[in-house]
């Protein structure tokens, strides 16, 4: 048996937590050989629900759970952490303006950053799925200058698994058989899922679908307002969908993706005239823990416009948050 990772998760006792602690500990994030120590993080008056989720989880006796820390503060649940998924964040209030929000994420994700910087393996690998996801992430790298920036990343996972099951229920083919598959972008209904190069047993969607009203007036905005429409739906945000994601972005960035594309939010190396350090959604793939930004993509009239749009708004953030990072 390998030695036992450790797993800092923040957000333990809310809904996504729920969804993803359990599918971590019995093997689906990391593999089944792969034990894990959880390290749970949530804050003071959300203990006692934590403590309630940890009975829970032994209770389901995980012959790969390897231990479990829970707490309040950052410095210890991030101690030695080799995974870090960032869930928890403040959400929108009635009322609450952008820029409120952004500054309330912004005091939190700057201490976590500082903590990860400060107790987390050097080689901890970071997702943050808490909304606005990619600047919080940016936040935290920010942060962190100690630790890598590429070890920092966004979640977009959900937007592309979103977009793969349109994509097949339009086509009607199977949702495993999608290949290069790309979303670029903030994680917001600015997303731009692009499946001008995506592929069903070799041949193009794009072609099997011929239709760009479709793709401008119903795939786009059914992908990018997905969020609301669950919500309008459940009466509650997803959660087991994006704990799904969280778990598919890890697994894949830690084992490898064999070649498949997958989209993660990850600060750029200037590909696409992305300018450098922008947290953006890229089409990449995995292999022996590290991602690569897919290359070479025709980047078109309609996209390039599409990828303005979701740029400046990040660019947008990335400048209201400027005054928290000195
Ligand atoms: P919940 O409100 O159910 O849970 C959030 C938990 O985080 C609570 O237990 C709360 O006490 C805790 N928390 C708040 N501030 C904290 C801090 N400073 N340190 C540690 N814990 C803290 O929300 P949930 O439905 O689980 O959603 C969590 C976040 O995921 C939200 O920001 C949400 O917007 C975001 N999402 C992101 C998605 C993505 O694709 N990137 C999709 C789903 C989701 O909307």
């Amino acid at each position: 048996m390998k030695a036992p990772v450790r797993v800092a998760v923040t957000g333990a006792a809310g809904q996504i937590g729920y969804a993803l602690l359990f599918r971590i500990a019995s093997g689906e994030m990391l593999g089944k050989d792969q034990p894990v120590i959880l390290q749970l993080l949530d804050l003071p008056q959300a203990q006692a629900a934590v403590k309630g989720v940890m009975m829970e989880l032994e209770d389901c006796a995980f012959p790969l759970l390897a231990g479990m820390v829970a707490s309040d503060d950052p410095n210890v649940a991030f101690k030695d952490a080799d995974y870090a998924i960032l869930v928890g964040a403040r959400p929108r209030s009635k009322g609450m303006e952008r820029k409120d929000l952004l500054e309330a994420n912004g005091a939190i994700f700057t201490v976590q950053g500082k903590a990860l910087n400060d107790h987390a393996s050097r080689n901890v690998k970071v997702l943050v799925v808490g909304n606005p996801a990619n600047t919080n992430a940016y936040i935290a790298m920010k942060s962190a200058p100690d630790l890598p920036a590429k070890n920092f990343t966004a979640m977009l996972r959900l937007d592309h698994n979103r977009a793969l099951s349109q994509l097949a229920a339009k086509t009607g083919k199977a949702v495993a058989d999608i290949e290069n598959m790309a979303v670029w972008g903030n994680h917001s209904p600015t997303m731009y899922a692009d499946y001008r190069f995506a592929t069903i047993g070799g041949e193009s969607v794009k072609q099997m679908i011929n239709d760009d009203v479709w793709n401008s007036d119903v795939f786009l905005p059914t992908v990018g307002k997905r969020g609301a429409a669950i919500i309008e739906a459940r009466g509650l945000s997803s959660a087991a969908s994006a704990a799904n994601a969280a778990i598919d972005h890890i697994h894949d960035w830690a084992l490898g993706t064999n070649g498949k594309w997958v989209t993660m939010g990850i600060p750029s190396d200037g590909s696409y005239g992305i300018p450098e350090g922008v947290m953006f959604g890229f089409p990449v793939t995995c292999a022996n823990g590290e991602y690569t930004i897919v290359q070479g993509l025709e980047i078109d009239e309609f996209s390039r416009g599409r990828i303005n749009v979701t740029l400046n708004e990040l660019e947008e953030e990335r400048a209201g948050v400027a005054h928290l990072l000195g």
